[in-house]
């Protein structure tokens, strides 16, 4: 059978009703949305000509991974794919420069502490890691410095966990993160005990899901920022460790180009500079943060 079926006015009708496209409550993008998901889920197991039995197990593995929903996104390509339709769009609207965009993941804990001057990231000891030196600026499209700017910044530990969620139960609430308040010049700097790159939890939905896929739930050594000042776009992007094995195969897709520093590594130290160039906002909007739901501490 082809996808033809799908096409057929008793699967139509079908779609219609369970959008509520009849009805004159409602959502009517949402309806939009929902009758062009269904159809289009529909169309795949005709496609593929899944089995009652494999359907029910895809709703298991949804229902069963639904709480690793935010590292299920990024194996799957999908949260890349948000920032090279972001991209895409700015390319469109005649919006480029500044530092590339790549994905926030799912592990960010607002409010972390706000900080001033050389900020010490590490509440922890960590005692094996190095201490990571990271320093540079953050300036906008003319160059000029970024003054008021408040810079987020959370990583893993050199075990590859983050706190707030950390099975290990070990580390001190917001350990390896900061907001830190730049100064007029627009320079920063921390540091921190060097993280590990990050893995999946073993035999979890997404380590299912990567194995079954013959793939791995690995990531490179990485640090996340989110950048705002007012008069500018909210950045939100990270750096990757270049000398790590897994720099060119992240299972998360958020190495970019540009975003791939390789760390100067001296005995006990390693030193990271990396300037920041942020655009310029075109709306209030874009000065604030996406709307997506991220974790607070309890
Ligand atoms: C991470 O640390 C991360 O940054 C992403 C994108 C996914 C899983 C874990
Ligand atoms: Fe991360």
């Amino acid at each position: 059978m082809d996808t033809s079926f799908v096409k057929t006015p008793q699967i139509q009708q079908l779609l219609d009703k369970a959008a509520g496209l009849q009805e004159s409550g409602g959502n009517p993008r949402l309806k939009a949305i929902v009758r062009d998901l269904t159809e289009a889920l529909m169309a795949l197991i005709v496609r593929h000509d899944i089995s009652e039995s494999e359907f029910w197990l895809a709703m298991k593995f949804l229902g069963e991974g639904a709480g690793e929903i935010g590292l299920i996104v990024p194996g799957s390509g999908l949260e890349h794919f948000l920032d090279l339709y972001m991209d895409a769009k700015d390319a469109e609207a005649g919006r480029s420069g500044g530092t590339p965009r790549t994905i926030e993941g799912p592990l960010y804990v607002a409010d972390a502490p706000l900080v001033e001057g050389n900020a010490d990231l590490s509440s922890d000891p960590d005692p094996d890691a190095q201490v990571l030196h990271m320093t540079g600026t953050v300036t906008g499209p003319e160059g000029e410095p970024v003054g008021d700017a408040i810079v987020h910044v959370w990583h893993a530990n050199s075990k590859g966990w983050y706190s707030h969620f950390d099975p290990t139960g070990e580390q001190t609430p917001f350990n390896n993160r900061r907001r830190i308040k730049l100064a007029p010049d627009g320079r920063y700097a921390f540091h921190s005990r060097m993280p590990s790159g990050y893995s999946v939890p073993p035999g979890g939905a997404t380590d299912q899901l990567m194995q079954a896929l013959g793939r791995h739930g690995s990531r490179p050594a990485h640090v996340h920022f989110f950048i705002e000042a007012p008069g500018y776009r909210t950045l939100t992007t990270q750096i990757n460790f270049g000398d790590d094995p897994f720099a060119a195969d992240d299972f998360a897709f958020g190495t970019r180009e540009g975003l791939l520093p390789v760390p100067s590594r001296q005995g006990d130290s390693a030193y990271i500079a990396f300037d920041f160039q942020l655009q310029r906002a075109a709306t209030a909007a874009e000065q604030g943060f996406s709307a997506r739901s991220r974790a607070e501490a309890g």
